[in-house]
């Protein structure tokens, strides 16, 4: 079994601006993802499958719902907290993070924020521990960056609503227990649905032969006149905001999950460069090589100063959403150039399963899609500065 060496990189004493509960969540989360997730998960990616053992893991590390108020089963943790755990169960597999910003940030919050009392007591708590797994419908396979062009729509029947239409690329879709679905009404109006497994004419096929993301499952959710009851509305909120609301939440996450990736990649290639030996020295001793890791390591620093900020801005409630698309598409594009630069660092080496690279670089061409594309967050802040929006 191959051992983690992971030394996590703090050029600038982020960790004095931690607070011991910070540090403590990110401790726990930094040694989970080492005994857990490192020894098992090159396996999984390889098998294109997901580990469904580390869910109570996941669950115990507070993965699943860190600022979700205790009353409801979550950790009741800050914003900065959130971001720490992303960070370090990103560093050992962006398709793990991908699950429990799923479970956190896209089912559990628009549950908590949108839901009633009822809801939030039934589904919480199980979705906290993992006895109950979530996912997230908005893409469509026509609607993509453009959500609010969805076709999945819900008629009014009286006793139930009747859902029909369909989603595409939903983490979590094969094996979840409840999907949080957006759909239209009959006035056109987005609501979000509750829709649960054993529905009739729900169904979760998934979808295979994904080079990225390979230790996560992606799949569809369909709806072929699903009986929907009543209670299964999300009453609190409606129209595109209430998906885009949850975004806010999980982008903010993938901003700090992506240094996660990048650290791994660098603390990888500077271990390799020291000990890798050509024309009698050690590759790092190269100032071509010195330049990717000071690179790097720069870059890296940035990013934790971003994401850090962010988490300040979002605990104090003043956190806009253009300010979070910024962080989510520079922390994502950064960690994207790292891993390809560490990947070159460790030559013919690096193309392998041997190290955790090559896996990330393919992994995060998932997450510089998903959660809006690295152009849509480019054109959200584009928008933002000049006050036109340049979508369409
Ligand atoms: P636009 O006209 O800009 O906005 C429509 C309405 O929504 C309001 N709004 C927000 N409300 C709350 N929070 C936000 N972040 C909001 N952003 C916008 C807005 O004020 C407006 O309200 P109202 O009352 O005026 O109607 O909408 P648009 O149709 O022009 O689209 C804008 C655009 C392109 C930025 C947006 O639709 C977008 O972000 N597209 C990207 C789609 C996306 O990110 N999809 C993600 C799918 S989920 C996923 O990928 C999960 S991966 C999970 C994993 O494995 O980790
Ligand atoms: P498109 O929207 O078709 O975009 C294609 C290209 O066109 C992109 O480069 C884009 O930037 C560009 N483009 C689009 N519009 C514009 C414009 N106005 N101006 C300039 N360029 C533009 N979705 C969910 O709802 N739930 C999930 O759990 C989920 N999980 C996912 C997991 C994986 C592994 C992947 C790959 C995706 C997942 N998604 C999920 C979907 C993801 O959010 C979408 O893939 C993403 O929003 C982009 O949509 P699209 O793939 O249809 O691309």
């Amino acid at each position: 079994m191959k051992t983690d060496l992971f030394q996590a990189p703090d050029y600038y004493n982020i960790d004095d601006l931690l607070s011991d509960e910070h540090k403590m969540v990110r401790n726990a989360a930094r040694d989970w993802v080492k005994r857990e997730i490192s020894p098992i998960i090159e396996e999984a990616a390889q098998k294109a499958e997901f580990p469904k053992s580390i869910i109570s893991g996941l669950a115990e590390i507070g993965a699943f719902g860190p600022y979700i108020p205790q009353e409801y089963g979550g950790a009741g943790l800050d914003q900065i907290s959130y971001g720490l755990i992303m960070q370090e169960i990103e560093r050992g597999d962006s398709g793990v993070r991908s699950t429990a910003s799923v479970q956190s940030s896209l089912v559990m919050y628009p549950i908590w924020k949108y839901g009633t009392e009822e809801q939030r007591k039934k589904f919480l708590p199980k979705l906290a521990t993992g006895e109950w797994m979530g996912s997230f419908g908005l893409t469509e396979p026509d609607h993509g960056s453009n959500p609010s062009g969805m076709t999945t729509n819900f008629k009014d029947k009286g006793d139930h609503y009747l859902l029909n239409g369909a989603k595409m690329w939903i983490s979590n879709s094969p094996f979840c227990d409840v999907a949080v679905v957006w759909a239209k009404n009959e006035e056109g109006r987005i609501h979000g649905l509750l829709v649960e497994r054993g529905m009739e004419g729900f169904t979760t096929p998934e979808t295979h032969n994904k080079w990225s993301l390979r230790a996560s499952a992606t799949g569809e959710l369909i709806f072929q006149d699903v009986k929907v009851p009543k209670d299964n509305l999300l009453p609190n909120k409606s129209g595109l905001g209430a998906p885009l609301g949850c975004l806010d939440s999980a982008r903010y996450g993938i901003s700090w999950g992506a240094i996660g990736a990048a650290m791994d990649c660098y603390d990888t290639a500077l271990r390799y460069a020291k000990e890798r030996i050509q024309f009698d020295k050690p590759i790092a001793g190269y100032q071509l090589q010195q330049k990717k890791l000071a690179e790097m390591i720069t870059e890296i620093t940035k990013a934790q100063l971003l994401a850090f900020r962010l988490g300040q801005l979002k605990n104090e409630g003043k956190a806009t959403t253009a300010q979070i698309s910024m962080a989510k598409r520079n922390n994502v594009d950064m960690a994207i150039n790292i891993a390809r630069e560490a990947r070159q660092i460790l030559g013919g080496m690096g193309i392998t399963g041997e190290y955790s690279i090559m896996r990330h670089m393919m992994n995060l061409e998932s997450v510089i899609t998903y959660e809006g594309t690295h152009d849509i967050h480019l054109l959200i802040t584009g928008a933002d500065i000049t006050g036109i929006p340049a979508f369409k």
